[in-house]
């Protein structure tokens, strides 16, 4: 069903300030950013490598981009403090991946996968089918 880790995103109230100190401290590259209002959040992915690999693992860097968005409530939850926020799975077909999960009694979020990253589609886990953490499920465009 699953292909790899795509992802670790970490929340934060400045993702500028944050994707500076990985690359000035770590060395780190940003592969991607964009903003995605539906989603509500601003978002830089970064790794040591400069270029995405297959089975390659991400840091999510992300800042809510208003005060509705779902990452400044569960910041503001936490006091304003950044910290690890979900993880995600990429998958070859979030049809199928979906369509397995909820037999076996997995709560997903959206009916219908919705737009991420690059065009992804995309859908998350609610944290208490997640065991208490917030997963994502990601499948690349198809070229
Ligand atoms: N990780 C683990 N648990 C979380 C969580 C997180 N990121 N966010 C919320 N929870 C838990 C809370 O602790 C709470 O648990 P209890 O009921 O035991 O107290 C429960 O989930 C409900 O929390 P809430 O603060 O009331 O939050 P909501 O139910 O309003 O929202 C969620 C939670 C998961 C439905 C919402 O965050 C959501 O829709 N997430 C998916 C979209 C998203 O995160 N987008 C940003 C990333 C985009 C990207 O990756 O591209
Ligand atoms: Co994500």
């Amino acid at each position: 069903l699953f292909i790899c880790i795509d992802h670790v995103a970490y929340a934060c109230p400045d993702a500028d300030e944050a994707s500076k100190y990985y690359q000035e401290t770590f060395g780190w590259h940003e592969l991607h950013r964009e903003e995605n209002p539906e989603q509500g959040v601003v978002e830089i992915m970064m790794a040591p490598a400069a270029k995405l690999t297959e089975h390659m693992t991400q840091v999510q860097v992300m800042a809510p981009l208003n005060d509705e968005s779902t990452v400044a409530k569960w910041l503001a939850k936490h006091n304003g403090r950044a910290g690890l926020h979900h993880m995600a799975w990429r998958v070859d077909d979030i049809d199928a991946v979906s369509a397995t999960l909820r037999e076996r009694g997995v709560q997903l979020l959206y009916d219908e996968p919705k737009l991420g990253t690059g065009g992804n589609r995309i859908n998350f886990m609610h944290p208490k089918s997640g065991k208490g953490v917030l997963i994502e499920l990601t499948q690349y465009p198809k070229n």
